[in-house]
């Protein structure tokens, strides 16, 4: 095992210790997935929009964001990285919304060729990581110490060293990187080729990502939901896009509806707000992001509708994108 870090204690370009990547360049082409994982609320899909240097995954300050692996694709140094930003690993008690987000989480580890395992710099690798890091498959495991932006050097230096003193094998290096700067995350993306399998470009160049327009579109919704409301009311929602077309030439409209599905009656009332202005509030900065996204006008329709009980419908999981409608197996973990 080896941390990337200064010698001086600070994060930088250097390498404290050679690890596997202090080599030339790869001599052919490399091309696999890269699986980034850990806790809720770690800065996992930060750091794939740092990474691909676009919105690919959404992210809010609250735990549990992502709900579905997310692939992000993009080549560095003779490789096709292929990353699987993933939910965040918790405790998923009873309700199948949240076993099927954690088994996606332990489902693209197990694809993976490398595990990038997110743990936030300002608590180190707890008891809880390590039994997730037992649960992980067989892949070799990148830990990365994010938001080191947020911690003193010194009690950076403290964790890092007690991570090292574990000297588990599983651990091939330990990364401090800061998602939201961009500190080290270059350092952090040259040693992933060596991780990887010879093998063919397996997404055509341009390809970014296989998520569907119409899945994107729902998640940036979703987004502006979590972000407006409070406490538990943005678990108990959903988005789907009912419509996403071009109006015919030569207007540059695009027509967006879209639905927002809650479990209650009485959340519905909280979503549209008074006199309409919660919803009204989540349409503009939805429309505004979306109409950059997609470089046009777009004139958009948001519905709020009552599906009871669908976090916990299989069906409407799988319409939401969330499962693979065809796995029978949605109650393995
Ligand atoms: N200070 C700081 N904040 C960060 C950093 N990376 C992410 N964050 C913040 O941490 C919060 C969670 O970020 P996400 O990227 O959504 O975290 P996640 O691990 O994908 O979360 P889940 O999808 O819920 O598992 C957001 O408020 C981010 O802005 C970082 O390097 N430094
Ligand atoms: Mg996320």
């Amino acid at each position: 095992m080896s941390v990337r870090e200064s010698s001086t204690g600070g994060v930088n370009d250097g390498a404290l210790s050679p690890g596997v990547s202090d080599s030339a360049e790869p001599t052919c082409f490399r091309s696999g997935y890269i699986a980034i994982a850990g806790r809720p609320n770690t800065g996992k899909s930060t750091f794939l929009n740092r990474v691909l240097g676009r919105k690919a995954a959404i992210v809010t300050p609250k735990a549990q964001t992502t709900r579905s692996r997310v692939l992000g694709v993009c080549e560095r140094d003779g490789a096709q990285l292929i990353f699987l930003d993933t939910p965040g690993i918790h405790e998923p008690g009873r309700l199948l919304l949240n076993r099927v987000m954690v088994r996606a989480a332990y489902d693209a580890c197990s694809e993976a060729d490398v595990i990038l395992y997110f743990v936030e710099a300002t608590t180190g690798l707890t008891s809880e990581d390590r039994e997730i890091l037992n649960r992980l498959g067989s892949a070799r495991v990148i830990l990365v110490f994010n938001k080191v932006d947020r911690v003193l050097t010194g009690q950076l230096m403290e964790r890092l060293a007690a991570v090292t003193a574990l000297a588990e094998e599983r651990i091939a290096e330990v990364v401090p990187i800061s998602a939201m700067t961009g500190r080290n995350v270059e350092r952090l993306l040259k040693l992933l080729p060596d991780f990887l399998p010879e093998g063919p470009r397996y997404f055509p160049a341009g390809q970014w990502t296989d998520q569907s327009e119409d899945f994107i579109i729902a998640e940036v919704i979703r987004e502006k939901l979590f972000m407006q409301l409070r406490q538990e009311l943005p678990y108990a929602l959903a988005v789907r896009v009912v419509t996403w077309e071009r109006r015919p030439a030569p207007s540059e409209v695009r027509d967006l509806e879209a639905l927002i599905i809650v479990a209650r009656e009485s959340q519905k009332g909280i979503v549209i707000g008074h006199r309409g202005e919660g919803l009204k509030r989540v349409g503009a900065l939805a429309r505004k992001e979306l109409e950059a996204m997609f470089g046009g006008p777009i004139f958009m329709q948001l519905q709020v509708r009552v599906e009871r009980e669908w976090s916990g419908d299989p069906r409407v999981l799988a319409d939401l994108g969330y499962v693979d409608p065809d796995d029978p197996d949605e109650d393995r973990r």
